[in-house]
């Protein structure tokens, strides 16, 4: 039997679902997801492990017009993922109208020399009419080698997916180790945690505000004590981010505090503070700073 191995880049506008499908495909939780847009800040891998093939998912940013110095560095982020990889699955949403956000990403696909399969997502919201549309839609903003639609919640096609992208990759050995789900650390993972649980119930500009980073980790008996900060843009984010009497921000402990220990299996002490980091997004010593 031909084992292959090799790395699939997922790209897309900002919700598109492409973080919920790397979780699918890797059948375990690498990487965060939100219904904001712009949730994903980094490029992750994921690893799915196969008989025949070892699949590397590259998880990237949503693809989008700037309006900051960290949306242009997201962006940037998106474009040194594609360069180097062997074939790229460009996510479109089935409920959503193809729109300019989408035919500009398939302008930029068309220039790289990588295979592209179109996936269209999230097919668990969109009746079978609206399916087909979105497909001969998608069939007309460029030149694809398929083109699948999934649903990564519903766990529809996830599989054929999975084949159809490992096809492309060439004959290789194994990458990772068979056990090795993602290579993003583990202070990476519990900061991204912390902030998916920050998320949850924020609106407007606050989403893009919040980053979060990890301080420090020490083992105490059989507990894991993480102290972390929670930097905002502007004091005013503060109030609505710590709540009446703390109870928002205790609220994001305790949902990132059952991610965590879930993460590490063993219990875990979390420590939040919540700073002001005045404009981050937009200072690049700030967003150096925070890993950006
Ligand atoms: N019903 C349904 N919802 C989905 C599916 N896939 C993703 N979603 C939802 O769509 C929203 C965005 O999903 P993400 O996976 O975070 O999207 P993304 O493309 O990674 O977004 P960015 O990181 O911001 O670029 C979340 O609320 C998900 O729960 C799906 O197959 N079905
Ligand atoms: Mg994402």
């Amino acid at each position: 039997m031909t084992f292959r191995s090799g790395f699939c880049c997922f790209v897309g506008r900002p919700n598109a679902g492409k973080s919920t499908l790397t979780n699918a495909l890797v059948g375990s939780k690498i990487v965060i997801t939100s219904a904001k847009p712009q949730t994903t800040r980094r490029a992750v891998r994921g690893i799915v492990n196969r008989p025949d093939a070892q699949l590397v998912i590259v998880d990237t940013p949503g693809l989008h017009r700037p309006r900051t110095l960290l949306g242009e560095r997201l962006n940037d982020v998106v474009r040194a993922a594609l360069a180097d990889v062997d074939v790229i699955g460009f996510c479109v949403p089935a409920d959503e109208k193809v729109g300019p956000g989408d035919k500009f990403i398939a302008a930029e696909l068309a220039a790289l020399k990588a295979p592209v399969v179109a996936i269209i997502t999230k097919t668990d919201r969109a009746g079978r009419d609206r399916i087909a549309a979105q497909l001969v839609a998608v069939s007309q903003l460029g030149d694809f080698a398929d083109i699948v639609p999934v649903s990564a919640v519903a766990g529809d096609q996830v599989e054929l997916l999975a084949g159809l992208l490992t096809a492309h990759l060439p004959e290789g050995p194994q990458l990772y180790p068979a056990d090795v789900t993602t290579d993003e650390d583990v202070e990476a993972r519990i900061a991204e945690l912390i902030r998916e649980a920050a998320l949850d119930g924020v609106r407007d500009e606050l989403p893009h505000s919040i980053a979060v980073t990890v301080e420090e980790m020490n083992p105490r008996d059989a507990l894991m004590v993480i102290y972390a900060t929670v930097h905002l843009e502007r004091p005013s984010q503060k109030g609505i981010v710590i709540g009446a009497k703390g109870a928002r921000l205790k609220q994001i402990g305790t949902t990132a505090r059952a991610g965590i220990e879930e993460l590490l299996g063993g219990r875990v002490h979390l420590d939040l503070h919540v700073a002001v980091e005045a404009d981050w997004q937009r200072d690049p010593k700030k967003l150096d700073r925070l890993g950006f």
